[in-house]
């Protein structure tokens, strides 16, 4: 995928796709095992001392891709049980089925802990190496509330950031993510946004980027997997 893809066509190997046609993002239940969120919750909360406060209070996100947002929580580096669990064969395997899309990891993931009254993250578009975001949940304290959450502005799939930022939250769904649930979201093309955390929340999650294999051919000539055999 290109930086500018936002501003031309979305190649056709993403349009044709079950992602794109949930509005770019899609809840896959199960995707991450039990046993496995509770390895990934260890190495987050281990991981948590290492990790960096990342605050910046005035937003320069790029209309494209990346950029800087504006944000406030606390990041750490993955390490090898996030990748070890992101790249086994029948986890991308269950992910390109469920998405219709061909995908990869590629690596540098990431724990973010919201974990002060107020902590988010500006809308943006995740960096270039995110074509597919999936978004797993290890802790959410305040989950229920509907506070503190992640923001999808899917009609502004194709549009500069400005648009949606100006059209507001109103224009935007909500999308829960319980503990030990995942999410696939299209975060290279889809402006997303996580709210402020209520006083008392911490949410804690992984993510991991997948880099998306297309062709440049407008009809989607890779190979997709047949979604029938779900
Ligand atoms: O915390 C989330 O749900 C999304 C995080 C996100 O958009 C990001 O880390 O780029
Ligand atoms: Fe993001």
């Amino acid at each position: 995928m290109s930086s500018d893809l936002f501003l031309s066509e979305l190649p056709g190997e993403i349009t044709v796709s079950q992602l794109y046609a949930s509005g770019g993002v899609l809840n896959i239940p199960g995707l991450v095992a039990a046993d496995a969120v509770a390895e990934l919750e260890a190495e987050a909360l281990s991981a948590r001392s290492a990790g960096r406060r990342n605050v910046l209070a005035v937003s320069d996100a790029a209309e494209g891709r990346g950029g800087n947002p504006d944000r406030a929580f606390t990041s750490a580096h993955a390490r090898f049980v996030q990748w070890r669990l992101y790249s086994a064969p029948a986890l991308v395997a269950s992910l390109v089925r469920t998405c219709g899309i061909v995908a990869t990891p590629t690596g540098g993931g990431t724990y973010s802990y919201y974990e002060q009254a107020g902590d988010f993250l500006g809308l943006h578009r995740d960096i270039l190496t995110c074509d597919l975001t999936v978004i797993t949940c290890l802790r959410d304290t305040g989950a229920a509330t509907g506070v503190g959450a992640l923001l999808v502005y899917s009609k502004h799939m194709n549009e500069p950031l400005a648009r949606a930022r100006a059209a507001g939250r109103a224009a935007a769904t909500e999308v829960p993510i319980p503990r030990g649930e995942t999410v696939a979201l299209l975060g290279g093309a889809v402006p997303h946004e996580v709210t402020p955390m209520q006083p008392g929340q911490e949410r804690i999650v992984s993510v991991m980027c997948f880099r998306i294999a297309v062709t440049g051919d407008p009809t989607g000539s890779v190979p997709r997997p047949s979604l029938e055999s779900r």
